[in-house]
């Protein structure tokens, strides 16, 4: 049988590949990598991290959509383009591991030798505006500062590694604009935290981890603590514009990655929880907007296919279930 190493299928320009490939036990994963918490990594693997996540705003584009684009443009642009086949139903949760690897991989391309890191903004929570993400050396540079932005945009990002990254698109349109921030300010007589931080405190990730249908959870992660971080970030109160993380194209701030890492080890921490869930996946798919309210889409498939709009090659859902299998191969 031809053994096709998962390298290839995340460089996705292997031609004579099969458009999707089941790559399920063909080896063993027998010491898992384990992905870090950025405030548990040491300075010199946020730094490293860091450089390689600047490389990838500079590296020319793989699809080639736009003369200006760089690589980074395409992960906004892929996830701009799939984003009403890969929200709100149950393939939430396996596109975006898939995603993150592919982002993984083009961090390593770039010389990087570690993995993927998790914002774990459920331990910040209480403070989010504090978190060690934020840090202007060790970290993606804070809130959008002044007015030096345009249009719908939010204030630009001036401090940290990103502060002359200008992201191409704002959702597939083409508008280039400074990496921009707009920090939700928490209202305290109401217990509302910065950064809506009340909304993914530990009492309610808790609570979301009750869930004991697949996609029972995936729907309250989603559209609960998940959808709190994107527009914490993004959406500051009053000020009519909006940051990076809050359209289609919210791949643009860098930071999603680790908000995307930490709800996948989230969906990692649920399926430990018991043996059963390492496959479970359950749901409907979406039929198109224009479609009646009151009709749903066919089931959900393990053998489902995972498109990365050219990429990356396509996947299968199954193969993206379990961390633990030969071409995962990681934990948390
Ligand atoms: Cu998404």
């Amino acid at each position: 049988m031809l053994f096709i190493p998962f390298t290839a299928l995340l460089v996705g320009v292997v031609s004579a590949l099969p458009s999707s490939t089941n790559l399920a036990a063909r080896q063993t994963c027998s010491s898992p990598r384990l992905r870090k918490g950025w405030s548990q990594a040491t300075v010199e693997e946020r730094l490293a991290y860091l450089d390689a996540a600047v490389c990838v705003t500079k590296k020319p584009s793989r699809l080639g959509k736009h003369p200006n684009a760089t690589l980074h443009d395409d992960f906004a642009y892929t996830h701009a383009m799939l984003d009403y086949g890969i929200h709100q139903f149950a393939g939430f949760l396996p596109w975006h591991r898939y995603f993150v690897m592919v982002y993984e991989k083009a961090l390593q391309d770039c010389g990087y030798k570690g993995t993927a890191m998790y914002w774990d903004w459920v331990a910040d929570s209480g403070n989010p505006s504090k978190a060690a993400v934020w840090d202007p050396v060790t970290g993606f540079g804070g809130n959008g500062q002044g007015t030096g932005n345009h249009g719908n945009h939010a204030p630009p990002v001036i401090d940290g590694p990103f502060k002359d990254y200008r992201p191409l698109y704002a959702g597939t349109s083409v508008d280039q604009h400074s990496l921009c921030r707009a920090w939700s300010r928490g209202n305290p007589d109401n217990d509302d935290r910065d950064l809506f931080g009340h909304r993914y405190t530990p009492e309610i990730v808790a609570d979301v981890l009750t869930n004991s249908r697949y996609d029972d959870f995936r729907s309250a992660l989603e559209s609960g603590p998940h959808a709190a971080v994107h527009f914490g970030v993004a959406i500051g109160s009053g000020i009519g514009k909006i940051g990076d993380l809050v359209p289609s194209s919210s791949p643009n701030d860098p930071i999603f990655f680790l908000h995307h890492t930490q709800v996948d080890r989230l969906w990692w921490i649920w399926q430990q929880a018991d043996k059963s869930r390492t496959n479970a996946y359950e749901g409907f798919h979406r039929l198109p907007p224009n479609a009646p309210e009151e009709e749903q889409g066919p089931p959900v498939t393990l053998s489902d296919t995972l498109s990365m709009g050219g990429l990356a090659l396509d996947g299968i859902v199954s193969d993206f279930m379990d961390t633990n299998s030969a071409n995962l191969c990681y934990e948390y």
